[in-house]
């Protein structure tokens, strides 16, 4: 094993109540009457992705809303979304320092492969690492930059671009069963472990699967 890659949202960190606030500020902002509550939301995070998530709402609701006004309702979100997370009230979920300690101690290379922008990420690293993103992870692929993003493979593939590597060389650490899909269809051996707005999604396509992430997960894999 010669890499990790790690998910963000769900896996580094529980992110997904702070992007669901941002959404809901970014449509009040806006003067839309669209809000998600947390059921709703659980839903609609079967799609991946903030814009294409939007989508979806506009279309199951009728609302007269373009791809661009949802376009820049993005925008607004990312900036609250930013805000939010460098307020400090996020921190690392269970298993990731060890896991991060681990690769360090044991020459892993550390990337992300995640379906959120590079500045989420980076926003969350300053926050919970105190450091910018590129100090901790030595590659980022991120969802904006690939045509399909999960359960599609083409963001771990470009990870493993990135990094130079197989996919038998790396190990996964995932979240969600959209996740899961897409670092198994790009050949990965996958460890997951459930997060709040995903302890209902099917892991069993993972390797391992656990309540909590632990470096015991990577052995014999
Ligand atoms: C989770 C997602 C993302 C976030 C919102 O991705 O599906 O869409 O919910 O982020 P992952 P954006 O677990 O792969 O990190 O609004 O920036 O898309
Ligand atoms: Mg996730």
């Amino acid at each position: 094993m010669r890499a990790l890659i790690f998910d963000v949202d769900g896996t580094l960190a529980e992110t997904e109540e702070l992007h669901r606030r941002a959404f809901n500020d970014s449509f009040k902002d806006a003067g839309l009457d669209w809000h998600w509550t947390a059921e709703i939301y659980a839903q609609l995070l079967k799609t991946t992705g903030g814009k294409e998530r939007m989508r979806v709402w506009r279309d199951q609701t009728g609302s007269d809303v373009s791809n661009t006004k949802i376009a820049d309702l993005h925008t607004v979100k990312t900036a609250r979304y930013g805000a939010l997370i460098a307020g400090g009230e996020i921190s690392l979920r269970p298993g990731i320092p060890e896991l991060i300690a681990y690769a360090k101690s044991n020459n892993l290379r550390l990337a992300i492969a995640t379906t959120t922008s590079h500045p989420n990420v980076d926003a969350l690293c300053r926050s919970c690492f105190k450091r910018p993103v590129e100090d901790i992870f030595e590659v980022v692929a991120a969802g904006d930059e690939v045509r399909e993003k999960k359960p599609a493979p083409d963001v771990y593939l470009l990870a493993l671009e990135r990094l130079g590597l197989e996919p038998d060389d790396t190990i996964a650490v995932e979240d969600s069963q959209n996740g899961v899909l897409s670092a198994k269809a790009a050949g990965l051996k996958v460890v997951a472990a459930p997060s709040t707005f995903t302890h209902s999604d099917p892991l069993d396509a993972a390797d391992k699967v656990a309540p909590v992430l632990s470096v015991d997960l990577l052995m014999d894999l």
